[in-house]
């Protein structure tokens, strides 16, 4: 069974506490417990993490070649800054989709610019939790199509 690699960068273990006007009321456990339990209806499984420190997300992004087929990226405010992530997805070649809850071209124009996209099959923006397993299912057919899951 093919697996994927969900993981939050900086911040995101705050989410459903604050600001819910912009990114919305779901904590990230009830995100983790939605791709997991999507997963299983996709035929694959999830591993969750998430960190606020740049390299913790560097070591599991290289720890994840060999254990993980895919990864669901969201980066947080290190998307916008972050070139060591970027460089460190575009090392494992695993493929990567990334996700943003809310619509950052809606939003300051600092985060209109990702570097994570450039190491990325496509991002999904805007679509609050939902977009997690929006990305799962994009995930799902990329495998399928690549014959590995
Ligand atoms: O929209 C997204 O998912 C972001 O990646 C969230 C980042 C932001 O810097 C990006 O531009 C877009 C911020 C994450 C902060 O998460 C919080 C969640 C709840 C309460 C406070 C912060």
């Amino acid at each position: 069974m093919a697996s994927i690699l969900v993981l939050n960068g900086p911040n995101l273990n705050l989410l459903g506490t604050r600001q819910p006007e912009v990114y919305g009321f779901v904590t990230l456990e009830m995100v983790e417990d939605a791709c997991a339990n999507h997963a299983a209806k996709l035929g694959l499984k999830v591993e969750c993490l998430q960190s606020n420190h740049e390299g913790a997300l560097i070591d599991t992004i290289h720890d994840a070649k060999g254990r993980h087929q895919g990864i669901i990226l969201n980066a947080g405010a290190y998307t916008h800054t972050s070139i060591a992530l970027m460089d460190a997805l575009i090392s494992v070649e695993i493929p990567a989709v990334e996700v943003h809850l809310s619509n950052i071209y809606a939003r300051e124009a600092f985060r209109h610019s990702s570097y994570i996209s450039k190491a990325a099959l496509g991002q999904i923006c805007g679509f609050g939790a939902q977009g997690y397993l929006l990305a799962l299912d994009a995930l799902a057919a990329h495998l399928k199509d690549a014959g590995a899951a």
